[in-house]
């Protein structure tokens, strides 16, 4: 291969990968070995970005969906000027570090989003796309393309294989999201060996069914194939791209390359020798970045930073011409929606009605929409059931960018996926609907949201056993537990419509992370809150619904629909004399935020008594009900029958609190005589 600079850069990512693989003795040199020629071509001869402003609003993006390949964005962003020094390379996969062992948002400037467990990436930049083109249709001018840039990616075999990438992808197509630009790392090498063991599907076929427009390139180290393919790419305006390209893993490796073995290995001190020497590296020092590549990576940084000076005067212009659309085009990107939507709140103040959770939570959305127009979602094909069509918006699609309502169709994981693409780009909240049992389906993406912090609601409808003749495949029993064990998730499963209200209102000013709002299909009473305490207190995780005058005899604490009955039980133990007070507990996280103080006032330690009451497995519930306390709930499947004869069945009955909660406080007596 002839010396010229731009191999010399090349070989300079290949081998900062290398030996920042080899340094930490584990990692994957493989990848970023095969995708050199990529990331060089995109960084220094396409993508506009301004590495001393990794935030700048129309920067190209970069998704390495393949996250194990991590040196390769590392070791190319260094070399751009991003805020990654030498030493960070050399600290790779070390306590502390900025450079993890895959990439982590928030964590390393340029690092868009989380990659690493596949395909996320690559649905995560379906979602970018389709953010880009809603802003774009809001704030762009003829004159003013203030957000006009590319989303670029790199996948792997294991992304294309993962379902979600499938879902994506079909999506991104129907959508029609040109701005997607993704290059296929196709080496036929996954961990196992060949793709032959598993993969043979025609994927340039797949995508171009998807509708997408697929280009080839039969040599990665053919620079001018990948200037012209990319430039290819930007010319096709109705469809996304994706850049098939043939690569060798571990190129250079005289005995591992086109190997499983240099996957994700240190090459070995003495198979580094042979591959610097195989590709004419004739520098003994570690993490050698040549002075050629050095001048060469300056000129590049200083003519990058032009783009977002020339944007900087465009937006200058713009916000002459449209000072109001200026300034909100900023405060969405910085994430100020503003007080104003509070006052649109509904509050439900008829308590002869019956509402079911999701309804209300439909209307609140309705109703709060036009005055917060960072909100968008929709649903994986359930917008009747999740009530989560806005009714005076329209729909996104590829005629219509403005649209506020989605039609993720019957995607749930590509849904979290493109969700976390949304809110990582920034400017809108979004939220996708689903049935909660089927947040199964999208739980790596949930995972990757609370693991990122991304802002993203979920609208889990059908919560319970409650939903009723759908049977046991559609009731949830360990989803509510299964979420609460997510760190960082945020769940609220509100026990009427109020309380409902109030968990929009705390999931939309929730910051640092995403929120499950858990709501029943069945109608639920609206609890009168002139007897009983306000549903403000929902923001206090649990909070007093309804008490005694003195020490309780007993607490009560319910979710969701389990509050009504408790509150009814509680009226009856009255009656006989057996003082009880209910705890209305929508949301563990915000309960456990609070201080001792509130706790202890809520749940009292000199109160030994306790009862959970929650339609679904036990989880977490005795940490609150101590160890002479009880819980209600399920620990089987649940059953094909009208709701009111199931939750009878299950024990989510009036009669069943009243009688449990009496054997609690007779086998206290017992035991103290
Ligand atoms: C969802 C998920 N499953 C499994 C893994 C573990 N894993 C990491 S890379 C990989 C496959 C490697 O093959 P490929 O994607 O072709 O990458 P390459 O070997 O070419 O670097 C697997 C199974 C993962 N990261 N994510």
């Amino acid at each position: 291969m002839p010396e010229n600079i731009d191999n010399l850069s090349i070989n300079t990512i290949r081998f900062l990968a290398v030996d920042a693989v080899q340094k930490a003795n584990c990692g994957h040199p493989g990848m970023p070995m095969g995708c050199a020629p990529i990331v060089h071509s995109l960084f220094t001869k396409f993508m506009k970005y301004n590495p001393s402003n990794p935030k700048w609003l129309n920067r190209d993006r970069f998704v390495l969906s393949a996250g194990h390949g991590s040196m390769l964005l590392y070791s190319i962003l260094h070399l751009c000027g991003f805020d990654i020094s030498l030493d960070d390379l050399k600290k790779f996969r070390q306590w502390d570090s900025i450079t993890p062992g895959h990439p982590e948002y928030g964590l390393t400037p340029g690092v868009e989003t989380t990659t690493g467990p596949l395909g996320q990436g690559f649905a995560n930049a379906v979602g970018m796309a389709i953010a880009q083109e809603h802003l774009a249709s809001m704030f762009n001018k003829d004159d003013y393309k203030i957000l006009d840039h590319y989303i670029y990616g790199i996948c792997s075999d294991g992304d294309l294989m993962e379902g979600i990438s499938h879902e994506a992808a079909s999506l991104a197509g129907h959508l029609k999201l040109a701005k997607l630009i993704f290059f296929y790392d196709d080496n036929s090498i996954t961990i196992d060996g060949s793709t032959d063991l598993s993969y043979s599907e025609d994927t340039e076929k797949r995508f171009e069914s998807y509708g997408w427009q697929v280009l080839n390139i039969d040599d990665v180290n053919d620079l001018p194939q990948i200037e012209k393919s990319v430039a290819a790419a930007q010319m096709e305006t109705r469809k996304p791209t994706l850049i098939i390209t043939k690569t060798h893993i571990g190129f250079g490796s005289p005995n591992k390359q086109d190997t499983s073995g240099i996957h994700g290995s240190a090459l070995g001190e003495e198979e580094v020798k042979l591959t610097k020497q195989n590709l004419g590296w004739n520098y003994d020092e570690l993490f050698f970045i040549p002075d050629e590549v050095k001048a060469k990576f300056d000129d590049v940084v200083n003519n990058v930073k032009k783009y977002e000076d020339n944007w900087n005067n465009l937006f200058e212009e713009y916000k002459k011409e449209f000072p109001q659309d200026a300034e909100l085009f900023l405060n969405l990107m910085s994430g100020n929606t503003g007080d104003d939507w509070k006052s649109s709140l509904p509050v439900f103040t008829d308590y002869s009605e019956k509402v079911a959770t999701r309804s209300a939570s439909g209307k609140v959305l309705n109703s709060i929409a036009p005055k917060l127009p960072a909100l968008i979602g929709g649903s994986a094909d359930l917008a009747p059931s999740n009530n989560t069509f806005l009714k005076e918006f329209e729909i996104f699609s590829a005629e219509n960018r403005s649209g506020r309502n989605f039609h993720f169709g019957i995607r749930e994981h590509g849904m979290g996926g493109i969700l976390n693409g949304i809110a990582a780009y920034g400017g809108i909240i979004p939220y996708g609907g689903t049935f909660l049992v089927f947040s199964d389906y999208m739980r790596p993406s949930i995972r990757l949201a609370a693991l990122s912090g991304f802002k993203v609601i979920y609208v889990f409808t059908h919560d319970s056993i409650g939903l009723g003749e759908d049977g046991p495949t559609h009731q949830p029993v360990e989803h509510v537990v299964a979420l609460r064990a997510i760190p960082g998730l945020l769940v609220l499963r509100p026990g009427d419509a109020n309380e409902t209200v109030k968990a929009w209102e705390v999931a939309l000013e929730h910051k640092g992370g995403p929120v499950a709002l858990i709501l029943t299909r069945q109608k639920l009473s609206v609890i009168n809150r002139e007897s009983y305490a306000d549903a403000e207190g929902l923001k206090q995780g649990a909070y007093i619904l309804k008490d005694t005058n003195g020490k309780p005899d007993i607490i009560i604490m319910a979710s969701g629909s389990e509050v009504g009955l408790s509150l009814e039980a509680a009226e009856r133990l009255d009656t006989v004399g057996i003082k009880t007070r209910v705890v209305s507990f929508p949301s563990m996280e915000l309960f456990e935020r609070q201080d001792k103080a509130y706790k202890e006032k809520v749940l009292p330690s000199k109160v030994k008594i306790k009862l959970s009451v929650e339609a679904g497995v036990t989880g977490n519930w005795p940490k609150y009900t101590g160890r002479k306390g009880a819980n209600i709930s399920i620990e089987s499947f649940g059953a094909s029958a009208p709701v009111n004869v199931i939750f009878e069945k299950y024990g989510f009955s009036v009669d069943n609190i009243v009688k449990t909660s009496k054997n609690l406080l007779n086998k206290l007596t017992d035991e103290c005589c």
